[in-house]
């Protein structure tokens, strides 16, 4: 090519998929805080004080899938689908959390900001943070005053090692709305219907025997890892899609669930017993087509535990282009 051919305008669309190039936004959509703007709002959520279990930096996870989202914005090859052709898909920025030190007072917060999405019918798709943010986020777009959901409740398809409905405990390291309570007081409060809500891929050894019976309780149905291969993964998207009905539906993704060596950089590693493979978590996913996803998250990332090739927010990156397509495919 000599240089008269080239012109600079014109190179845009083939860098674009190069991750290191230009100034990185989330899947290098239009960075716009304005939610008038889009139909799909990416939105960071830089909050780490829901779980001190171990280490704290998962507020540092939005600036790392804004580093490496690039290499995803693709198209969806089996929906045939291009999701920012199909609608506006807008990187908002970040929830400015001006108390970042102090749990209780983030979720108030981010329940705050999402308020804002839900009264203008924008589906939100979330990068936290730890998993303390899906709790606001869910009392935003769920149940009595929602408008994504019509004033019902949501039925939640809940991704997790874990169950995070630890309501038997007071409060966890001080936060009251923590990463281990947010699926108890969200049923509890009435914005999440457990009876048509299902958690996927639980696994390792509880703490003690009576570890998951605030889940049952609840009346969320379980299915840990051991189920979901004994059942198979169409049977499990049967009795997820059956569970749901028409009810509307959020995904909550935590990276946990997923097997260490594709996920190592997240804060509450299983490494007892193997977790999902992409293929396996993804399968599930795109069985969730068609229905009425008013939101999704990704959680539980710190990028400071990753390993130099950032395996963690590219796996990261993947499973949240699946929520963007799943959502872009319905509108
Ligand atoms: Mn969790």
């Amino acid at each position: 090519m000599s240089d008269k051919e080239y012109r600079p305008e014109d190179q845009e669309a083939f860098m674009k998929c190069l991750y290191w190039w230009g100034v990185p936004t989330l899947f290098r959509c239009p960075h716009d805080p304005d939610p008038d703007h889009c139909d799909i709002a990416l939105v960071g959520v830089p909050h780490s004080t829901g779980n001190g279990t171990t280490e704290r930096d998962q507020h540092l996870a939005p600036r790392s899938l804004r580093d490496v989202s690039a290499n995803f914005r693709r198209a969806h090859g089996p929906f045939q689908l291009v999701p920012w052709d199909k609608c506006r898909i807008n990187d908002l920025g970040d929830v400015p959390l001006t108390h970042a030190l102090v749990n209780d007072i983030c979720v108030e917060h981010i329940e705050a900001y999402y308020k804002r999405l839900d009264q203008r019918r924008v589906r939100p798709v979330s990068i936290g943070g730890d998993h303390s943010i899906t709790g606001p986020i869910l009392k935003a777009l769920g149940g009595k005053d929602s408008v994504l959901s019509d004033g019902q409740k949501i039925a939640m398809v809940h991704f997790d090692a874990h169950t995070d409905t630890m309501d038997h405990l007071p409060h966890w390291l001080g936060a009251e709305r923590s990463a281990a309570h947010w699926g108890s007081y969200v049923a509890l409060e009435g914005h999440v219907d457990p009876q048509k809500s299902t958690q996927i891929g639980i696994r390792g050894h509880t703490r003690t025997l009576d570890w998951t019976r605030t889940s049952d309780d609840l009346g969320y149905r379980m299915i840990n890892i051991d189920q979901y291969r004994s059942m198979g993964a169409a049977n499990v998207i049967d009795l997820v899609r059956q569970r749901v009905g028409d009810a509307p539906v959020y995904i909550t993704f935590d990276l946990d669930c997923l097997d260490p060596t594709v996920a190592p950089a997240v804060s509450n590693l299983e490494p007892g017993c193997n977790g999902f493979t992409i293929d396996q978590a993804v399968e599930l996913l795109r069985g969730l087509r068609g229905l009425n996803i008013v939101g999704a998250d990704v959680v539980c990332l710190i990028p400071s535990k990753d390993n130099p090739n950032k395996i963690t927010s590219l796996s990261a990156a993947a499973i949240m282009f699946e929520q963007i397509s799943l959502i872009a495919d319905c509108m």
